[in-house]
């Protein structure tokens, strides 16, 4: 990776929480709250992950970054959505907390060069070591996956409205 190709995937890292605020812009409370299947999420659950998801990798990359022989703890990010209760989050909170969260991201994310890409942290379950530069691709992927299925939720609950 070229460093402009590093910093270009950093733009586009920067752009996420926009990318979901346009998604759920104007999206009434029953479109937030509209649960596709039991133990699916809503696009208010999605919202509220991706807020905290951000504190994890924020964390995750500080450990990377700064910590000799960095471990990660392993999440469940069903356990998180229920016993955080996201269900129960303000969008406009979670969506304000998480522009925050990247924000400070994006500026560690700017201090690296292409070598401290291969910089990284112990998985216990994968029981490997995980790269900055997969925390990146994971960061590249996580809000366009999360966008296109606001998309779609938002496109049944549409429906459902009318059907009903
Ligand atoms: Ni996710």
């Amino acid at each position: 990776m070229t460093d402009s190709e590093l910093q270009q995937k950093i733009d586009a890292i920067a752009a996420g929480p926009s990318l979901i605020a346009e998604a759920v812009a104007g999206c009434d409370a029953s479109a937030l709250d509209y649960q596709p299947a039991p133990g699916k999420w809503s696009i208010r659950e999605i919202v509220a992950h991706l807020a905290d998801i951000d504190v994890l990798y924020g964390y995750r990359l500080r450990q990377m970054i700064a910590d000799k022989t960095p471990v990660l703890a392993a999440i469940d990010q069903d356990d998180w959505a229920r016993n955080l209760h996201y269900r129960d989050a303000d969008v406009a909170e979670a969506l304000e907390c998480y522009r925050a969260s990247r924000r400070a991201n994006v500026r560690l994310l700017r201090g690296l060069r292409v070598a401290d890409l291969q910089r990284g942290a112990f998985h216990p379950e994968l029981k490997r070591i995980v790269t900055i530069e997969e925390l990146l691709g994971m960061m590249l992927k996580h809000d366009p996956n999360h966008r296109g299925q606001i998309e779609r939720l938002r496109q049944q609950a549409a429906a459902r409205e009318k059907g009903q």
